[in-house]
């Protein structure tokens, strides 16, 4: 496939925007996230993120990873794996799963400490006129 690089804008089915920026020539990459669920309450706010992207090889949908510090609520980290599809269409996807890890207070809660789920990714749009 063509080069793909993950810069831009995007949102998934939670309505969670994240803006990625300054894709570097091998493949680091920084941005903001912002959610609008959070257990926490309160409004969302951007939170930093930061990235590796696989140079795509031959034939297949590079994959990339990366971390959404959640500093604005507290030490929780989420960390992201995924991989980008684009259609014949052009029509491009993230599909993503993450691990949401929250700062507990001690060994014995580690056990809950890991959240799981999936996220599916696609570009938003700029509209024009
Ligand atoms: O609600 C999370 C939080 C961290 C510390 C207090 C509240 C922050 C937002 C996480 C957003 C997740 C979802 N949004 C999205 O787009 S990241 C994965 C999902 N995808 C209490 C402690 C840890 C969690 C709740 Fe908290």
């Amino acid at each position: 496939p063509e080069e793909r690089k993950l810069s831009g804008l995007w949102r998934n089915e939670l309505d969670s925007l994240m803006e990625i920026s300054a894709v570097r020539d091998n493949g680091d990459f920084q941005g903001k996230y912002l959610t609008r669920v959070t257990l926490a309450g309160g409004c969302a706010r951007a939170s930093p993120l930061r990235g590796a992207q696989q140079q795509p090889g031959e034939g297949g949908w590079p994959t990339f990873a990366f971390t959404v510090r959640w500093d604005k609520f507290s030490n929780a980290t989420t960390a992201f794996a995924g991989q980008c599809f684009v259609d014949t269409g052009g029509k491009e996807t993230l599909t993503t799963m993450w691990l949401l890890r929250e700062a507990v207070g001690s060994l014995e809660e580690d056990w809950k400490a890991t959240r799981v789920g999936r996220n599916v990714f696609t570009r938003k749009r700029i509209r024009k006129g």
